[in-house]
């Protein structure tokens, strides 16, 4: 058993250097080292210079997976409904279930294009028209999460993209069924057994076999991040994701086993996970803590719990729930849980959070696999400008312009001025051949 105490970080928002704790717990370096940088472009240049040879050869080097043929590396849609027949109906129901809710919710996001008309009869609109072609990149290992391929197909099929492929590596030919599966549920087109730099490039640049995309979502180690924004430019990409975050705000009077499970539930993604409590209650942070101190050991990845919660977590305690409504803005975090008894009057404080998770019995690990919201959020800070992933981040707008007759003539008045201002004598004339004499 773990029975050595967790030393989380106990902190009172009031001490004199709390400042400074704070910048510390959140300090994150985003990914950047000089020789995966070196690899990646290399890594890169050979795919766009040999294409499925080069994918062959790193596939083998890489994923020690030795192939004849990239028909080897190639899953059609019969070998992705052959995987929804392998797995347990208990997990192809939860699937259904899961991808059912966030297709509905994403629905909702769909925006009409519109159009209005003038008095003159000129016309001005906005057309939305979604993405050709979308790659997903799914993680082989620990963080190779089904749910993610639903929270990342899902709505790039909603928003009318008419092709999805995805990317995931195989070390050792060891195939997933269950992402296999959630690929099948979320419609995806065609699978390539691809990972790291080379599936990131062959997405980009395209190959004899690897379609070329218009952008690439999902998350990936350094590699993998590097690689996107290589590629950023050539291709869209999501955002570049570091480490999940959690941030509980709670008033006291919620299990302290469950709050404890709540910031577990973070930090088992990984060692570099941040899991946070804000309460004004002390009594209760010290309950809290003694749960943790109990539970740690019960839990399958207990180490590297441990390791996250020691060197990036914290239980704070705050004047009050309006004051921990504060520091949550400055924290900005992925993920905020707002376990009190009327979360609806703290709804309005709350300005920057990527979901906020209302009330004692919505945990995040709800949102993180069936309420129907995305669970692809905005990381370190970064819920102060950017939103979770949606339809809106696989269509794109248009500007739509059409002059009547009296309308270029009026306009063409106003931009002649700024035209001859600007000294573009063309752009001027091409306006004035349009004025009504
Ligand atoms: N909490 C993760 C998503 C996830 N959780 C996948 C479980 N599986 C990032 O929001
Ligand atoms: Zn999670």
């Amino acid at each position: 058993m773990n029975a050595k105490p967790v030393k989380i970080a106990r902190l009172n928002a009031n001490q004199a250097d709390f400042d400074q704790h704070l910048d510390k717990l959140l300090a994150w370096e985003g990914v950047s080292d000089k020789a995966v940088n070196e690899r990646v472009e290399e890594i890169i240049a050979a795919v766009r210079a040999k294409g499925d040879a080069a994918l062959i050869e790193y596939t083998a080097r890489f994923d020690a997976l030795d192939v004849a043929s990239m028909a080897d590396l190639t899953l059609d849609r019969a070998r992705l409904e052959q995987a929804l027949e392998r797995i347990s109906s208990e997990q192809r129901q939860a699937l259904e279930v899961s991808a059912e809710r966030v297709r509905l919710y994403h629905e909702k996001q769909q925006q009409p294009s519109w159009r209005y008309t003038e008095a003159d009869g000129t016309v001005l609109g906005q057309q939305i028209t979604p993405l050709d072609r979308v790659g997903i990149y799914v993680p082989g290992g620990k963080a190779s999460y089904p749910s993610s391929v639903l929270m990342n197909a899902i709505p790039a099929k909603v928003a009318g993209v008419p092709e999805v492929v995805m990317v995931v590596p195989t070390p050792r030919g060891e195939i997933n069924e269950l992402v296999l599966a959630a690929a099948c549920i979320s419609g995806i087109d065609r699978v390539f057994t691809l990972g790291g730099a080379q599936a990131v490039a062959a997405l980009a640049y395209g190959t004899e076999t690897v379609p070329r995309v218009d952008k690439i979502v999902g998350p990936g180690n350094i590699y993998v991040a590097t690689a996107k924004r290589a590629v950023f430019g050539q291709v869209g990409i999501d955002m570049i994701a570091g480490p999940s975050e959690i941030l509980v705000i709670c008033d006291g009077q919620t299990d302290p086993d469950w709050i404890a499970m709540d910031l577990f539930s973070q930090a088992e993604h990984d060692e570099d996970a941040q899991s946070i409590l804000l309460s004004p209650d002390q009594a209760f942070l010290d309950a809290v803590q003694a749960s943790i101190d109990r539970l740690l050991g019960e839990m399958e990845r207990a180490d590297m719990m441990r390791i996250s919660l020691e060197t990036r977590g914290a239980l704070i305690k705050v004047d009050s729930l309006e004051h921990a409504c504060e520091l949550s803005n400055r924290i900005a975090p992925e993920h905020l849980e707002l376990s009190v008894a009327d979360p609806d009057a703290l709804l309005p404080q709350i300005r920057h959070a990527g979901a906020i998770f209302m009330g004692r019995f919505t945990p995040e690990a709800l949102g993180d696999y069936c309420a129907g919201p995305n669970h692809v959020l905005p990381t370190s800070g970064t819920a102060r400008f950017s939103s979770p992933l949606g339809v809106y981040d696989f269509q794109k707008r248009s500007s739509i312009i059409f002059c009547s007759p009296d309308g270029a003539s009026e306009l063409g008045k106003t931009a002649s001025v700024m035209a001859r201002g600007e000294s573009l004598t063309a752009h001027a004339r091409s306006a004035e051949y349009r004025i009504k004499n």
